[in-house]
């Protein structure tokens, strides 16, 4: 019998939309349909690919791509500016229809999410048919695809759903999870990223199997708190549960100059800008938080933040703008260009309504 702590026990589906801002564009315009699709960056200028469709990616063109690049990859490539109201909305609804099968839904993203279906009695409980009616029923409603992974932990699940894009529907069971993992290349681990891949690599680690014969002794000393989840890892486990609406930690808004720029006037304006776009979010969600910080990338990609804490949360935009002109001074050097300026507030709270009216705004 399955206990609550058995790490086989769970039902964890990963569902992930297909090349999802191409395809609501090429839904809301078919013409676009069968033609190599870019979504953001313009490659007169400077800017990234944030994704494209199948087509284009047949000509290696990927997300986060300088734009220019891409275009030297197709020539005929069409280049199409995000409409994030949009994907927002399409966002909502594929989250509307997660709910209807489990309460535990967790979003990593607009087109990503991962469910703990362990308790859902439909179909008999059986989680790949589940995964099944869900796919179909975000056909019905968005005429999108999206992937589906099936499996006892989050770590397969996702990569899972990964396995037979597009519109696919993939299964990993317990008995089949520490094979799939032994041939994983470590880079595909949750959590490791291409800096801890490489040190890993120094080791002669290159995949779960050779993570897997690291005793968890050894690994302690190198990898300290995160020893343990890449041991388990390297095993087929992840015990991390399905947090439902996790709480955002941080809000921020950045932007990245067409042209370098060295005025210091004009880095505060756009900064202000940024700061309004922040305030909006914030009010948006009913939040406010105590620390505001400013991130400078330069040209040479160099980054530098720099953080103020207030001792209460902040009630207005102007309080958050008056602090910008010293963050900025303290995070530049006169005279270094500047590729790209945010600011993001974190330690976030609840924006109650106690303060008064007056004050319930952040704007
Ligand atoms: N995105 C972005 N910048 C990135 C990666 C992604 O703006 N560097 C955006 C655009 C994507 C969306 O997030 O449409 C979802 O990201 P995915 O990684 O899931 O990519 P896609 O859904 O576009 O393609 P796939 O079919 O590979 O999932
Ligand atoms: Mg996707």
């Amino acid at each position: 019998m399955a206990s609550a702590d058995d790490p086989y026990a769970r039902r964890i589906i990963h569902i992930d939309m297909d090349a999802f801002y191409a395809a609501v564009e090429m839904r809301e315009d078919p013409s676009l349909r069968g033609r190599p699709l870019v979504v953001g960056g313009d490659p007169e200028r400077r800017g990234t690919v944030a994704t494209c469709n199948y087509e284009a990616r047949a000509y290696g063109i990927h997300s986060a791509m300088a734009s220019r690049t891409a275009k030297k990859r197709c020539p005929e490539v069409i280049f199409i500016r995000p409409r994030f109201d949009l994907y927002r909305a399409v966002s909502a609804e594929i989250r509307e229809i997660f709910l209807q099968y489990t309460p535990k839904v967790e979003p990593l993203s607009l087109d990503e999410a991962y469910l703990d279906v362990t308790g859902c009695r439909l179909f008999g409980g059986i989680a790949t048919d589940i995964a099944r009616d869900i796919k179909r029923r975000i056909l019905e409603k968005t005429r999108l695809t999206g992937s589906a992974g099936v499996s006892y932990n989050k770590f397969l699940a996702k990569i899972a759903s990964d396995m037979n894009k597009p519109d696919g529907l993939t299964v990993v069971r317990p008995e089949d999870g520490p094979k799939l993992v032994a041939h994983l290349p470590i880079r595909k681990f949750f959590g490791i990223g291409p800096v801890t891949a490489a040190r890993m690599k120094e080791l002669g680690i290159e995949t779960g199997a050779d993570l897997g014969q690291w005793p968890l002794e050894r690994l302690q000393p190198l990898f300290g708190k995160h020893a343990e989840y890449y041991y388990q890892a390297a095993r087929g486990v992840d015990l991390r549960e399905v947090e439902p609406d996790r709480p955002r930690k941080s809000l921020g808004s950045e932007t990245t100059f067409v042209q370098d720029i060295q005025d210091l006037e004009e880095m505060l304006n756009a900064l202000k800008l940024r700061a309004r776009e922040v305030a909006l979010d914030l009010q948006e969600k009913q939040l406010t938080g105590k620390t505001v910080t400013v991130k400078v990338k330069f040209s040479d990609f160099t980054q530098v933040t720099r953080s103020h804490s207030f001792d209460r949360p902040l009630t207005s935009y102007r309080q958050m703008v008056a602090i910008l002109p010293d963050l900025l001074r303290r995070a530049t050097e006169p005279g270094r260009a500047v590729r790209l300026l945010g600011v993001t507030v974190s330690n976030l709270v609840p924006h109650s309504d106690e303060e008064g009216p007056v004050q319930r705004s952040l704007l």
